[in-house]
């Protein structure tokens, strides 16, 4: 093991008894120095806090608790009721929610009990495509998703690369789905909650919201929250809102017998009681004033990017972004997604390949590039950080053969990420 491995430096756990299992160590310890001197721009990743890194380590791993706050199928639950009922009084509060369930182990299980709680296998159900920006869960043929139900799915405008409401209501009116997916994977504008609660309504149709990336953004304030008008919402909680992985499902209070009861025992057994305890955490620090500085640097990073990749001739989808990422369409620059992130990854910079609408490319080496600050905005940086960091992506794509220039710009990474520590506290 080499000097610099020594200690962690994202918290003050000692790991005293992992170190005896040097195979894990060692790999633990690499991953820590890639985390501490790489740039993440990958959309859906973030640093936790060193709490909520505690809050994953207690005993509270060791629990079986099948069931619900003062209904489970276990004894000895008293300090488990507990810990999930503070965490969905937080959740309340935070996103104005009547209903929450806190225990969806991450965000495809959470849309799984989504729909077993409101359809039937071989329901219709209407989502955004997924090289529109939509995710595998909202209705991809390889998906459960696709297979368990007959997905019928909206896109985005050509020309302005906007989700078009009017083909949203044009389908849906033609269909009739018993449910309605507003949420995506890769879009960076906002949604009209009311217009596709609207048209839901015209045809008797639920509507189901899918707030993974930008619920810490929506948490803030900063972008409008789908809760209060959506019959039932799900978020992970590990992208912007800077928690656990896992995710949690909010809904009216009169789907919340049905939406409990697809999660368990529909879906899953126990609950990660741990990890329950970090997303309490988690919301804690998300309700405290400084989030909402947070929420608001990361949206003011992403456009500043935006605007710094355009400037130097790349085209963004739409035109910008009004939330915490980006799709960056290569095809002027005569390169693909998969040597894109290849090329940056070589510089110490993480990204996603990523479709663009109606991509020519195949979604292994799409024509996209999705950039996300929500990560490098933890670290600190601001805008005069994101002109640099676009400065290295462009001489590091248009110089790909040249390895000393490569070799070069991840120094100059390395030394950006020193200047800009994950923080410790
Ligand atoms: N993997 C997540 C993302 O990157 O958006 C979604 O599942």
């Amino acid at each position: 093991m080499t000097k610099d491995y020594h200690s962690l430096k994202i918290n003050d756990m000692k790991y005293n008894n992992l170190q005896n299992d040097t195979a894990v160590w060692e790999i633990v310890q690499k991953e820590e120095k890639r985390q501490n001197e790489e740039i993440e721009l990958i959309a859906s990743e973030n640093y936790v806090s060193p709490a909520v890194l505690e809050a994953m380590a207690t005993v509270l791993t060791n629990k079986y608790s099948e069931g619900y706050a003062g209904k489970r199928y276990y004894g000895g639950n008293c300090n488990i009721d507990d810990i999930e009922t503070l965490a969905i009084e937080r959740a309340k509060q935070l996103f104005q929610a009547e209903h929450v369930n806190v225990q969806p182990l991450s965000g495809s299980p959470a849309n799984a009990a989504v729909y077993m709680a409101f359809l039937e296998p071989g329901d219709k159900v209407l989502g955004l495509k997924l090289d529109h920006g939509g995710h595998l869960s909202h209705g991809h043929s390889v998906n459960f998703s696709g297979r368990l139900y007959n997905f019928v799915q909206y896109g985005v405008n050509e020309k302005s690369g906007l989700i078009d409401m009017e083909e949203v209501r044009r389908i849906a009116l033609a269909e009739k789905p018993k449910m309605i997916v507003a949420g995506f994977s890769a879009y960076s504008r906002e949604i009209d909650w009311e217009k596709f609660q609207a048209i839901a309504d015209e045809i008797g149709a639920y509507t189901f919201a899918d707030i993974a990336h930008i619920a810490g953004l929506i948490a803030a304030g900063e972008i409008k929250n789908p809760v209060p008008i959506f019959d039932v919402v799900s978020t992970t909680t590990h992208k912007t809102l800077r928690g656990p992985r896992g995710a949690i499902i909010m809904c009216k209070e009169k789907f919340a017998k049905q939406v409990d009861r697809a999660v368990f025992p529909g879906m899953q057994g126990g609950p990660h009681d741990h990890i329950t305890a970090a997303k309490a955490v988690a919301f804690g620090e998300a309700l405290r004033p400084e989030f909402k500085d947070y929420a608001r640097q990361i949206i003011s990073n992403a456009r500043t990017l935006a605007q710094e990749f355009m400037t130097r001739g790349y085209q963004i989808v739409s035109g910008g972004t009004d939330n915490h990422m980006m799709v960056v369409n290569l095809a002027s620059k005569n390169l693909v997604g998969k040597e894109a992130e290849k090329i940056l990854e070589k510089i110490g910079i993480s990204t996603s390949r990523s479709t663009i609408p109606n991509d020519p490319n195949p979604p292994m080496n799409p024509s996209g590039l999705r950039l996300g600050t929500p990560a490098v905005t933890t670290r600190g940086m601001k805008e005069t950080e994101m002109k640099l960091i676009a400065d290295y992506m462009d001489i590091a794509l248009m110089n790909a053969g040249d390895e000393e220039k490569l070799l070069e710009l991840k120094i100059k990474v390395k030394e950006l990420c020193e200047r800009f520590p994950i923080p410790t506290k």
